[in-house]
């Protein structure tokens, strides 16, 4: 029973060895390695090698990476016994594929392959995919040379895979110009660029880069989509804050694809010019303000009582420490807008004594506007000299910004004698009181000096003629008492 069996396990063993020698002997030359897939009506051979420039080619012809396994039996040449003989033909394609493809059989592996020898573009001298060479096809004729008239027909696709060899471009040259007032988050501009590479080779983002020692690098303001290349606002802007005559940032964008091992990259600058937007109110502008940010912080004009006359124009005054100068009430658009300013009356403390005034509005010169206060109706002195006016500059435009400043009048000194002619047509006013008061104290003081210099002379007379009796030997008595009395101190030594 066992024996039997064993028996018969190995005549089937034996059997199986006798088949499968019998079907590798069925295989010749022509004959393909694996049972491809049938594509159509031939079975094909399918195949790959990548893009190759002329210089890739003269530099690097055996790379692996311009050839391709054919995966026939037999060898590639007409003398061995399983030689056979390729000819590809000239039927999908206008170029021969015998020009840009050796077929041959290699000395080392023994194996048949098919070897770029002419250089191929894939991507065509465009980005868009119809100028893009994915795949070569062509028919091949394989006869074995043991009896050519055996021929075999193969569909043949060699697959042209990509290599990054084109960096991304951008397309043209960005300009724009934006207000300072554009949100954050509001796209400035779409940039966009291309790349001929296909896949990761060709896939591109964009990014934003920083200009080093550029003033006007934008960078910090706007920011750029990835995908998409949108240039977005990142952070307010300001026009005030950008060097006069440089109102604009320099944006430096990236391209890169993700080529693999290294992406490939370019890059371009958009100009950003910025244009002045409503974002600054007036100011009030006399020499010596406080200034605060180039505005006048706490602006305030001042009048004498006596310049102020009903219907005349009130003469006004600033001051900067103790120096008064007369002063026009002017104030300016503090954008470059120099938007139309309109002066009014808000307030008076104490209340009630608006419609005492007028204001009225003159357009200058470089964007300034002059207010000219009158007095309309007749205040008291004491009144006045304890009233302050507040006056508003108002830009005429949706956003009505404004400025204000402060009026308040003062009585002159009481013990001026020159009254009003004082201040008039001088540029310090205050300063002439001032001298005029001095002028009174010093004159004063001078007096009273010499009264007192002129009674202790009268005084010193009158008991040196009590102490020494002749009036000539006054001036030697003086001299010589001062002599002994040196004497008299130096003696003890
Ligand atoms: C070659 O093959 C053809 C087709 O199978 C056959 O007719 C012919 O006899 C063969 N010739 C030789 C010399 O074996
Ligand atoms: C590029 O890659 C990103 C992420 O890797 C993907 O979302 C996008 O669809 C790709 N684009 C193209 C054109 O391949
Ligand atoms: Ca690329
Ligand atoms: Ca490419
Ligand atoms: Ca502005
Ligand atoms: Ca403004």
């Amino acid at each position: 029973m066992t024996l039997k069996m064993l028996k018969m396990l190995l005549s089937a063993f034996f059997m199986c060895i006798v088949l499968t020698s019998k079907v590798t002997k069925a295989q010749k030359a022509c004959d393909p390695i694996d049972n491809g897939p049938y594509l159509g009506v031939l079975p094909s051979l399918l195949m790959s090698v990548s893009e190759a420039t002329e210089e890739d080619l003269r530099m690097y012809p055996l790379d692996p990476m311009f050839s391709s396994e054919l995966r026939l039996m037999g060898v590639i040449d007409s003398v061995s016994p399983n030689g056979m003989i390729i000819t590809p033909q000239m039927d999908y394609q206008l170029v021969d594929p015998s020009e840009i493809f050796v077929f041959e059989t290699d000395a080392s592996s023994n194996r048949n392959r098919i070897r770029l020898v002419r250089p191929i573009d894939r991507d065509g001298q465009t980005a868009s995919f119809d100028d893009d060479i994915n795949t070569l096809k062509f028919t091949l004729k394989c006869q074995p040379k043991y009896n050519t008239s055996l021929e075999r027909l193969y569909t043949v696709h060699v697959q042209i895979l990509d290599k990054n060899d084109n960096s991304p471009h951008f397309v043209e040259t960005y300009e724009v110009e934006i207000n300072e007032l554009l949100p954050v988050g509001s796209t400035v501009i779409t940039v966009s660029a291309e790349d001929r590479d296909l896949n990761l080779d060709g896939n591109i983002t964009y990014s934003v880069v920083q200009i080093a020692n550029d003033l006007n690098d934008g960078s910090r303001l706007f920011d750029v989509d990835a995908l998409h290349g949108n240039v977005k606002v990142r952070n307010p802007l300001d026009y005030e804050s950008l060097p006069v005559n440089q109102k604009f940032y320099n944006l430096r964008i990236q391209v890169q694809d993700a080529g693999m091992p290294s992406p490939m990259s370019s890059f371009t600058t958009v100009k950003i010019t910025v244009t002045d937007g409503d974002d600054l109110g007036p100011f009030f502008q006399y020499t010596g303000c406080q200034e605060h940010k180039g505005a006048c912080a706490w602006p305030e004009y001042s009048a004498y009582t006596k310049d102020v006359q009903k219907n005349k124009e009130i003469r006004l005054m600033t001051t900067k420490g103790t120096e008064s100068t007369y002063a026009d009430i002017q104030a300016k658009d503090m954008d470059s807008l120099s938007s139309e300013i309109q002066f009014s009356i808000i307030a008076t403390t104490p209340r009630g004594f608006d419609l005492h005034f007028s204001i009225s509005t003159t357009i200058m010169a470089n964007g300034y506007y002059r207010a000219t206060l009158n007095l309309v109706s007749e205040i008291d002195t004491n009144t006045l000299s304890n009233l302050q006016i507040l006056i508003k500059a108002e830009e005429a435009t949706f956003r009505r910004r404004h400025a204000i400043a402060s009026v308040r009048f003062m009585k002159p000194e009481e013990n001026s004698n020159t009254g009003g002619s004082s201040v008039s047509g001088q540029q310090t006013s205050s300063g002439n009181e001032i001298t005029s008061l001095n002028l009174g104290l010093i004159i004063a003081v001078a007096v009273a000096l010499t009264l007192i210099v002129c009674l202790s002379l009268v005084v010193i007379v009158i008991a040196c003629r009590r102490r020494s009796p002749p009036d000539d030997k006054k001036n030697l008595m003086t001299t010589s008492g001062h002599s002994n009395g040196a004497y008299n101190e130096h003696t003890p030594l």
